[in-house]
């Protein structure tokens, strides 16, 4: 086969682009160049439908020992009893624990999408908001925190299912406890998302959400530095309450109905080359040096807040707990869409974020959100925030004058070359 340039070209472009640009989208990261090999890796070309040691398809053998390499490092590092590493993302994660513990028209229990929530929690335009009967709780209108009377009241009346918890857009820690008993009192499930913060509770630098949440999903691309995928968890695994039996007459367990609805109830031939970035990447984090990091990412967004808040911008609850924050921009006279816009003008990325009770649409907004998982792993510490801040605050400030943020970008990609990034690669 003739080399196929165009897109190796392409390649290379996107890796000049990661090296030279400050990535503060609050789901991002880089991985090792381990996990990188490994997704490139040949388990690519192996077919592996069902799970260790009871595959459809011979000739794996090898791809079973890294799978359960994967789940065993997986419950290490939270001290569990199930975890299933096969979800190819995190909403596969959510639409397959959904479908293992729902019927269609069940009620479900969300954080509102513009508070801060996710699609997969109960969107209308996903297929949780579709199969489904949605129903959200809110962020308080004055802190920003979440209305944990207000999903009370709602779970009171509604009686869902499925209480979800986790976010995409929120800086705090989360009362799963309060969640769990508002759940037992209405008879539903909980499941907590930490796709977010997964790598802040790994190192228990945040509430654990197993002690008190049914179900955890999360995706392993975001704080937890591996390849982008999604897996399930379960703290104690438990019987169904279904009643369902095998073909033994026993009562199947809550983890036999997971991994079916995993494979073969939504998903069919894992992605076995990811699995094996995802054991390597779960190796990682069990290192000490993965805890330096974490603590590190939690003291860069503290030392980033600060940073904003000292120049008048307006953080939703004034603060983070973990790796992000949002901003409401209402104050500084630009909306998210134009703030996204002119920050990829100086090489910052960043994404447009409705902030609660936004009066703009999702496409346009009033907020925008930050991160520091990725900036922490290129090296950044508290005292860099400060020169992202700024450069920040300089180009909304000149959003439409070009020679600035011309001027901006060429000292954010000067900036950036003192923190190298896969020097392996050339
Ligand atoms: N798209 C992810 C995020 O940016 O938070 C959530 O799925």
């Amino acid at each position: 086969m003739q080399r196929d340039f165009l897109v190796f070209d392409l390649i290379k472009k996107e890796l000049e682009r990661q090296r030279r640009g400050i990535e503060l989208i609050a789901s991002e990261n880089f991985t090792s160049l381990q996990v990188m090999e490994a997704m490139g890796g040949v388990m690519t070309n192996k077919y592996a439908e069902g799970y260790p040691g009871r595959r459809y398809y011979g000739g794996c053998e090898i791809v079973d020992q890294t799978e359960q390499l994967a789940i065993d490092r997986l419950k290490q590092i939270f001290n569990i009893e199930y975890a299933n590493v096969q979800p190819h993302s995190g909403a596969q994660a959510n639409a397959s624990l959904m479908l293992a513990i729902l019927q269609p028209g069940d009620a479900i229990l969300g954080l509102d999408l513009s508070m801060g929530g996710h699609l997969t929690h109960g969107s209308a335009v996903n297929f949780s908001g579709k199969l489904y009967q949605p129903h959200f709780y809110t962020v308080t209108k004055e802190e920003g925190l979440i209305d944990y009377e207000m999903l009370e009241a709602q779970a009171r009346k509604v009686k869902p299912k499925l209480i979800i918890c986790g976010a995409s857009a929120y800086s705090r820690d989360i009362d799963y406890k309060r969640i769990r008993a508002v759940a037992d009192e209405v008879g539903a499930f909980v499941m907590a998302d930490i796709a977010h913060p997964a790598g802040l509770i790994a190192k228990g630098l945040l509430s654990s959400p197993f002690d008190h949440c049914h179900f955890v999903t999360s995706t392993t691309h975001k704080t937890l530095r591996g390849p982008r995928g999604g897996v399930i968890m379960m703290g104690k695994d438990f019987e169904n309450p279904f009643g369902l039996k095998d073909v033994k007459g026993n009562i199947r367990m809550m983890s036999n109905l997971i991994d079916m609805a995993v494979f073969p109830g939504t998903q069919g031939g894992p992605l076995e080359h990811v699995i094996a970035a995802k054991a390597i990447a779960f190796g990682e984090i069990l290192t000490d040096e993965f805890t330096v990091y974490a603590k590190q990412v939690q003291s860069n967004a503290q030392a980033m807040a600060k940073a904003f808040l000292n120049r008048g911008y307006q953080i939703i609850s004034n603060g983070t707990d973990n790796h992000l924050m949002l901003i409401d921009l209402r104050n500084k006279n630009i909306s998210g869409k134009k703030a996204e816009q002119v920050l990829g003008h100086a090489d910052i990325t960043a994404n447009k974020n409705m902030v609660p009770y936004d009066d703009k649409s999702a496409f346009v907004t009033s907020g925008i959100r930050f991160g520091v998982a990725a900036v922490t792993t290129r090296g950044m510490k508290e005292d860099h925030m400060e020169f992202v801040v700024n450069a920040i605050d300089t180009a909304l400030i000149n959003a439409d004058d070009a020679s600035v943020l011309l001027k901006t970008k060429a000292q954010v990609n000067e900036f950036m070359s003192q923190f190298i990034l896969y020097p392996e690669l050339g």
